[in-house]
């Protein structure tokens, strides 16, 4: 596609040179998708020139009768699909779409939040101190148990005894099944409003792989990029139980978004979310859901065979999370080893992680874009003995937790991994085998 394009030849080399990397290497970044050739049109469309503040027919801008019915028809497709009856899907992406929730609903130093801790697994808008929900909001987190699952009867505890305004559910490296129904329950004895973040598993839950939160929530907020598999976006839907609860709560949450957070929505993103809405009603997306899922647990089951600890013990969703602590590798370490192979997925925290952030102990990965490609299980097993030989030939080069000893330990480590003879063989067989999959999107 970029070849086709006269002029800004820098930048549409980077482009190629990007496609190139797509192609050859195994994506594995859980959160992480192929978006589809109409998917990216849509992206690229001339609905980039446009301006729309406001909702569909109340516009602060004229020439909006396009921009109008395409704004409309996204939202008749998620209504339709997901059973709600109201979404917004103006925000620019996730982060954006919580903070719009918390200026609907929430006021400053006063009204808490209850998340799950970022460390293990729950956002940055879920409260983390560093983001704007922990600087501006009290909070109170949650942690997964001993092994690895959310414990309800300590969150409802807890819950209980906080009574915070806003619990969240959903999150960024939990790879069970979450129990909405419990979380609506808990949320109704607290009295809280209750948010599923359902950005990572949405394509599951369109595909009928995991539970829907619709019933049990009031507000629902997913980006669009991940399994979803459209355009980098977000969209806020509000339940009836929502709107039971507050019948003003549709209301906020769109007065939250524009005019409280942004300006012009961005139509492009729009039309391209209604492109992948469309794709996500189809009979092979349900196969999809499945697929990414049966995928997930054929390579969780071939790590496990090869002596890797998977927090919570396997998967249930898209997503497994390796605790690297028993390879004697830090995540960073594994993750830089892995790319030089190949294999691009990203370090995480684990449970009780010793380390820093930077140098976390884990690595998190997944199935969806590997999955959108047409890998199967058998697949899954070649991938997770490459994953065995790249930690296995970094293994025991384990980080120092002296911050000194450790700045000139991984200065040196990167600058001898890079030349791994061995990464870089493996590197040559996953592009070969990589080669035998189309990405959608990419010539
Ligand atoms: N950055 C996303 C993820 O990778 O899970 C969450 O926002």
């Amino acid at each position: 596609m970029a070849s086709h394009v006269a002029g800004a030849k820098k930048v549409f080399d980077l482009i190629r040179e990007e496609e190139k990397r797509q192609k050859e290497v195994l994506e594995m970044i859980p959160s992480e998708n192929y978006a589809s050739a109409n998917v990216m049109r849509a992206t690229g469309s001339v609905l980039t020139n446009k301006y729309s503040e406001g909702y569909p027919h109340k516009r602060y801008y004229q020439g909006n009768s396009v921009a109008d019915k395409v704004e409309d028809y996204a939202q008749e497709l998620v209504k339709k699909l997901f059973d709600v009856p109201h979404v917004n899907v103006q925000p620019y992406s996730g982060s954006p779409a919580n903070a719009a929730v918390y200026l609907a609903l929430m006021e400053p130093f006063k009204d808490k939040v209850m998340g799950l801790t970022l460390s293990f697994g729950g956002h940055l808008t879920h409260g983390s101190p560093v983001s704007f929900s922990g600087k501006y909001f009290p909070v109170v987190s949650y942690p997964v148990g001993e092994d690895g699952y959310l414990d309800y009867d300590a969150i409802e505890k807890m819950a209980v005894k906080e009574k915070p305004k806003l619990i969240i559910c959903g999150f960024t490296a939990y790879s069970r099944i979450i129990d909405f129904k419990r979380f609506g329950e808990i949320a109704d004895k607290a009295g809280a409003y209750l948010l599923a973040d359902i950005s990572h598993i949405t394509g599951l839950v369109v595909a009928g792989v995991h539970p829907s939160p619709v019933p049990y929530v009031h507000i629902i907020m997913t980006t669009t990029h991940k399994t979803l598999r459209g355009p980098r976006g977000a969209m806020l839907m509000v339940t009836e139980k929502g709107i039971k609860k507050d019948p003003e709560l549709a209301e906020k949450i769109d007065k939250a978004v524009f005019p409280g957070l942004q300006g012009g929505p961005h139509d492009n993103t729009t039309a391209a979310i209604a492109v992948a809405l469309e794709e996500a009603s189809t009979p092979a997306f349900k196969k999809y859901g499945a697929q990414i899922v049966k995928n997930s647990k054929a390579l969780a089951k071939q790590l496990i065979k090869n002596g890797f600890d998977l927090v919570s013990g396997g998967t249930d969703n898209h997503l497994i999370l390796i605790d690297l602590q028993n390879k004697n590798v830090n995540g960073a370490a594994a993750a830089l080893a892995l790319e030089v192979a190949g294999i691009v997925t990203n370090k995480n925290a684990v449970p009780k992680d010793p380390m820093p952030p930077f140098y976390p102990s884990g690595i998190r990965l997944g199935t969806p874009a590997l999955t959108t490609r047409g890998m199967k299980e058998k697949d899954m097993v070649k991938v997770a003995n490459w994953i065995k030989e790249v930690v296995l030939e970094v293994s025991g080069q384990q980080m120092p937790r002296d911050k000194e000893q450790r700045s000139e330990f991984w200065k040196k480590f990167r600058k001898e991994v890079v030349k791994n003879k061995k990464l870089l063989a493996i590197a040559k067989e996953i592009k070969v085998f990589a080669g035998k999959f189309p990405v959608p999107g990419i010539q």
